[in-house]
């Protein structure tokens, strides 16, 4: 099998496609991308959109966290990615659509918005990537790929304030799903993997860390996805963090 995954140094689907690559066992090779620069080298390549992760096997190509796992099932069925039991699958579907539906956009967003606020930590996020060109021309050359990210993904302080509010529901229905066995059951599953690496994208935050680790969700993170790039010295206003730790919100007079 002949299959090449394009990705974004840090993109939590594209770590959703290589771990699950990984857990199949099959060998792959990657091509790193830009962000912004990936939407016009995915089209060029003959994809229909414009996101990563996106993948070509044996030619054919797949594009989307969601829609490559049920490709790589398909050319090679074992181990499974979505169990046969028809109840237990539609159990993991639904845990998938909602890690990627409802999950993946917020960490996006935090992250965007962090690199806005400080770019140094671009460089730990880099570490293992293969872009073609040095790290440090790279790196000091980002600003316009961060603005624009950044606006793309509407990265705004209201959004991302939101997004954080919304983040210890999120938690504890990664917890909900691992407690009924929907999650980190025996044998790792597509809901696992697509999960997983936005956690432990929004693990690399050092003021998110410590509240995720001390759940389930970050044991299954670490145990889907041992090593993930990045580490973000504290950056996110200790009042938008408040409601993760439990802090009522200040009521209205
Ligand atoms: N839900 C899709 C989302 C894919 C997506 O939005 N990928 C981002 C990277 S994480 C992307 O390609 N963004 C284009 C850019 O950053 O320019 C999936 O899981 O495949």
């Amino acid at each position: 099998m002949d299959v090449r995954l394009y990705t974004i140094p840090g993109s939590h689907p594209g770590v959703a496609a290589q771990a699950m690559l990984a857990h199949k066992g099959i060998p792959f090779k990657r091509t790193d991308l830009f962000p912004v620069i990936s939407k016009g080298v995915v089209r060029a390549l003959g994809f229909p959109g414009k996101t990563v992760p996106a993948i070509k096997i044996d030619g054919d190509k797949v594009q989307g966290s969601r829609p490559i796992a049920r490709e790589l099932d398909r050319v090679q069925p074992e181990p499974a990615l979505f169990p046969a039991d028809p109840k237990r699958r539609t159990a993991v579907e639904e845990a998938e659509r909602f890690g990627d539906e409802e999950l993946q956009h917020p960490i996006r967003q935090i992250v965007w918005w962090a690199f806005k606020q400080n770019k140094a930590p671009l460089r730990s996020f880099s570490e293992g990537a293969r872009l073609g060109i040095p790290i440090g021309i790279a790196l000091r050359t980002a600003g316009p790929i961060v603005a624009l990210s950044a606006r793309f993904n509407e990265a705004s302080d209201e959004n991302v304030r939101t997004d954080l509010a919304k983040l210890g529901e999120m938690l504890q229905r990664v917890d909900d799903l691992i407690a009924a066995g929907t999650l980190d059951g025996e044998q790792l599953n597509a809901a696992d993997f697509q999960i997983a690496p936005s956690l432990r994208l929004a693990m690399t935050f050092q003021d998110l860390r410590p509240l995720i680790d001390a759940r389930p969700a970050g044991k299954l993170a670490r145990r889907v996805v041992p090593n993930f790039a990045g580490d973000f010295p504290p950056v996110l206003p200790p009042a938008w963090l408040e409601p993760l730790r439990g802090v009522p919100a200040p009521q209205a007079s």
